[in-house]
């Protein structure tokens, strides 16, 4: 425990590094070769994932913010005084500013695994809002969603912006929402963004913006494990490929190489055919009727949803 400042707190439960080169060769190697989408996220990737959020055709990020800003009083109304607004992976803790501003909680606690992230936003944070607490905890997801309940701060408000839940399979999507009600603890809360189904088109359109910044953010994948692993992938050879999968409601992304190549990656040579598709990401979309219902088999109880008139994207908050 650091104190940073008159109101930052800083906690390092040391997240555990992973052994990246043995997980991306398992799953390079696997029969159906996947990436975790944890890989996008370098510097540039965070960098071209913002960029995405402006884009005309990904509407999540702008039609959530509006949600936001249009029923904060509403949401606040149901919740009573807020404590603590906690957050797994907040990154740059952008999105919690308006909820700082408007609910004046008494502590905001950020969980995030990437210190630097962590540091300087939180940094910036206190001197934006003297009066809030800030404790900032760097941990991983799996760190963060055990920590034991008494060591945290009461009347837990978690939020969980973005619909980061789409990219979770069902079964971890199970886990991680049991997790994020552990979280919040007794009397606590979730406020949680997720995405809607609707027609192909708008959902492709999403993933395949005509700038190709989703297409970039897909291939940095590879320019990441480049330089993380010094390995030596032809990217210029691998082609964005996204499209809505109806069947199982989700978004999938996948690299698809254009050539034969040979990878080496550590001590393994790895042959990638033309044709073999490199799946990076599933992006779930809900209906408020089954995400209600996930959230009500990990534990909460639902207290309100609300939608744009598009029928886009949903906010929903449940207690514990
Ligand atoms: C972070 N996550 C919710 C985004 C999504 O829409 O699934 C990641 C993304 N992938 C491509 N574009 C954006």
């Amino acid at each position: 425990e650091q104190q940073l400042g008159p109101n930052l707190t800083f906690y390092d439960l040391h997240p555990p590094a992973t052994d990246m080169l043995a997980e991306v060769t398992q799953s390079l190697s696997a029969a159906r070769p996947h990436l975790h989408p944890k890989y996008f996220y370098d510097e540039t990737g965070s960098r071209l994932f913002d960029a995405i959020t402006t884009t005309e055709e990904y509407y999540p990020t702008r039609t959530e913010a509006g949600l936001l800003e249009q029923y904060s009083g509403d949401i606040q109304r149901q919740l009573g005084a807020t404590g603590t607004i906690a957050e797994p992976g907040a990154g740059s803790c952008q999105k919690v500013r308006l909820l700082l501003e408007r609910w004046a909680p008494d502590r905001y606690m950020p969980l995030e695994i990437s210190r630097d992230c962590l540091l300087q936003s939180t940094r910036e944070l206190s001197l934006a809002f003297p009066d809030i607490q800030i404790s900032a905890v760097c941990a991983d997801y799996c760190q963060a969603l055990s920590l034991p309940s008494d060591s945290l701060p009461g009347g837990r408000v978690v939020f969980f912006p973005g619909s980061t839940i789409g990219n979770f399979d069902p079964e971890e999507r199970r886990q991680f929402l049991r997790g994020l009600h552990h979280l919040a603890g007794p009397g606590g809360a979730l406020l949680i963004g997720a995405d809607l189904q609707k027609d192909s088109a708008r959902l492709n359109a999403a993933y395949n913006d005509a700038q190709g910044l989703t297409a970039a953010f897909n291939l940095n994948a590879l320019h990441h494990l480049n330089r993380a692993l010094n390995c030596d992938f032809d990217v210029a050879n691998m082609r964005h490929v996204a499209f809505y999968n109806p069947e199982a409601q989700r978004i999938e992304m996948h690299l698809e190489c254009l050539k034969d190549q040979q990878l080496k990656l550590g001590e393994c040579q790895l042959t990638l055919k033309s044709g073999t598709r490199i799946h990076t990401e599933n992006s779930y979309k809900f209906s408020v009727e089954s995400f209600t219902r996930e959230l009500m088999e990990a534990g909460f109880t639902p207290r309100g949803c609300w939608t744009d008139p598009d029928n886009l994207f949903s906010l929903h908050l449940a207690s514990t």
